[in-house]
């Protein structure tokens, strides 16, 4: 999980940001979605994915995210649209304190497959445990 911060390109007209595959976007572009009109009480995502890479972008408006990959717990105020937020595999995120306006951009290095959610966090925790000792294991 990390941040990258874009470049815009501006001239008399306006601003204008792009996304390329394997530059600004760390890996292959597989699908694209907004999350849009989302009530500024209540809480989104609350899950990790298995095997997912995700960058996510405020194209409008802001909204936090709370990233926690079973050891370290960040957040991040997503508050321009020139930020960027890369969310790697098994990192638990919640989304919140969405402003009226907000439209979230998240593109994706896979298709929308159900099964790669996790949305049990105890089950999370459980797999992060294990995944790391294995880790452990295979560096003695
Ligand atoms: C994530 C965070 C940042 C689809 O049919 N196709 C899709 O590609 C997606 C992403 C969702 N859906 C359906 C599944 C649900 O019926 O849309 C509905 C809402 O999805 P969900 O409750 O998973 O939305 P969030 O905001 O909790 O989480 C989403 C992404 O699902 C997730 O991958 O990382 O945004």
């Amino acid at each position: 999980m990390d941040t990258v911060e874009f470049d815009p390109k501006g001239d008399e007209r306006g601003w204008l940001i792009a996304l390329e595959n394997l530059k600004e976007v760390p890996f292959e572009i597989r699908r694209v979605y907004y999350i849009f009109g989302t009530k500024s009480d209540f809480r989104r995502g609350k899950h990790a994915h298995r095997d997912l890479t995700q960058l996510a972008v405020c194209v409008a408006g802001s909204c936090r995210f709370m990233l926690d990959d079973g050891k370290v717990r960040r957040e991040y105020h997503l508050n321009r649209n020139s930020l960027g937020l890369v969310i790697g595999p098994m990192v638990w995120r919640e989304m919140y304190d969405f402003s009226q306006d907000c439209v979230l951009l998240v593109l994706a290095s896979k298709s929308y497959i159900e099964s790669d959610y996790m949305r049990d966090r105890t089950e999370f925790d459980k797999l992060v445990q294990s995944l790391t000792l294995n880790k452990h294991e295979a560096s003695k």
